[in-house]
């Protein structure tokens, strides 16, 4: 995992951002127009950065609000304090936590899952090269039986990485797969599991059936696993990817998100989404296609890079 306490992975992947979001805020300030001209700006600006129909109208209500009882309101600075504080309001991914977990849980089996392209393969190859330099024996079960070179795709990062995929290419049922991964696990001593999963199948209610039934083979091993659930969604996608994750959410459990192309997003709107409508954590950002580009989320970094554009200077 990159150490990137003094460059903000978050300043680069957001500077796109920052120069549409808050130049185009700034462009507001500029103009002598009236309030209500002012707030049709601020909901553009919002929509176009992905902040999504319902943040938006919470913060316009906010604003209409607070202009009733100070009409010299700078919408602007309340704009920012007032997403800041919707953020900071919300839950905090501790991995810490997570860690201390992991270690009192022998196997920790984790379920990766989400839409078809979004980054889930890369995002477990990933993850397990970073447990595995904590020093964590690391197995990874290639769950994906669907599509044509999923298998080969993740055991490839395997032997990359020298660790163990279990996979089985005669099968067309994952939960066999995750069958043989929990046991192999168990009886070789493994720490942590990672599941790989399909993103498309015939149809949606194939997809959710087949999440269920590998839920359930490791259920089988360990009744209160997988023990983490983690949602995969690409931050280029915007409205839809967040509709798809709450078809996701709404029918596999999901503990938090990992956000993945984060590099190649010009909307840092949908962390606040995530946030916001789904009401998941973000647990870790994918900045690039590299076994290492993955970081651990840190809200307060992120509402740095995203906040931090001083149009007073400007
Ligand atoms: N720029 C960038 N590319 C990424 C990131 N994560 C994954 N990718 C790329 O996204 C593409 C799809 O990644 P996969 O890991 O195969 O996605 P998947 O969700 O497993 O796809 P399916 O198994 O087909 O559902 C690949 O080209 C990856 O290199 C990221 O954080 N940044
Ligand atoms: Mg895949």
């Amino acid at each position: 995992m990159k150490n990137s306490n003094e460059d903000n992975p978050y300043n680069n992947a957001l500077t796109i951002t920052k120069s549409s979001f808050f130049e185009r805020v700034k462009s507001i300030f500029s103009k002598s127009i009236d309030h209500t001209e002012k707030l049709d700006l601020v909901e553009e600006i919002l929509l176009t950065s992905d902040v999504g129909v319902q943040t938006t109208n919470i913060v316009l209500n906010h604003l209409q609000q607070v202009l009733k009882q100070h009409s010299e309101l700078d919408i602007f600075n309340e704009t920012k304090s007032f997403l800041f504080n919707l953020l900071v309001d919300n839950q905090e991914y501790d991995l810490n936590k997570l860690l201390s977990v992991i270690k009192n849980t022998k196997p920790f089996i984790i379920l990766v899952s989400g839409v078809n392209g979004v980054g889930k393969t890369t995002t477990v190859a990933k993850l397990a090269a970073m447990f595995a330099d904590l020093n964590l024996k690391v197995i990874i079960g290639a769950c994906d039986a669907f599509r044509a070179g999923a298998v080969e795709q993740i055991e490839t990062w395997g032997s990359k990485l020298d660790i163990r995929v279990i996979s089985n290419k005669t099968t067309k049922d994952p939960a066999s797969v995750a069958f043989d991964t929990v046991n192999s696990a168990i009886s070789n001593e493994y720490d942590i599991v990672i599941l790989d999963t399909a993103g498309r199948l015939q149809n949606d209610a194939n997809l959710m059936g087949e999440l269920e039934k590998i839920s359930n083979i490791t259920k089988r091993f360990i009744p209160e696993s997988p023990h983490l659930s983690l949602l995969v969604l690409d931050a280029t996608v915007g409205q839809n990817g967040i509709e798809q994750a709450k078809q996701f959410s709404d029918s596999v459990k999901c503990d938090s998100v990992i956000l993945t192309k984060l590099d190649t997003s010009a909307k840092g709107g949908i962390i606040i989404r995530i946030y916001q409508e789904l009401n998941l954590p973000i647990s870790f950002v994918g900045t690039g296609e590299k076994i290492n580009d993955l970081e651990i989320f840190n809200k307060e970094r992120f509402l740095n890079a995203f906040f931090s554009y001083d149009y007073t200077n400007e």
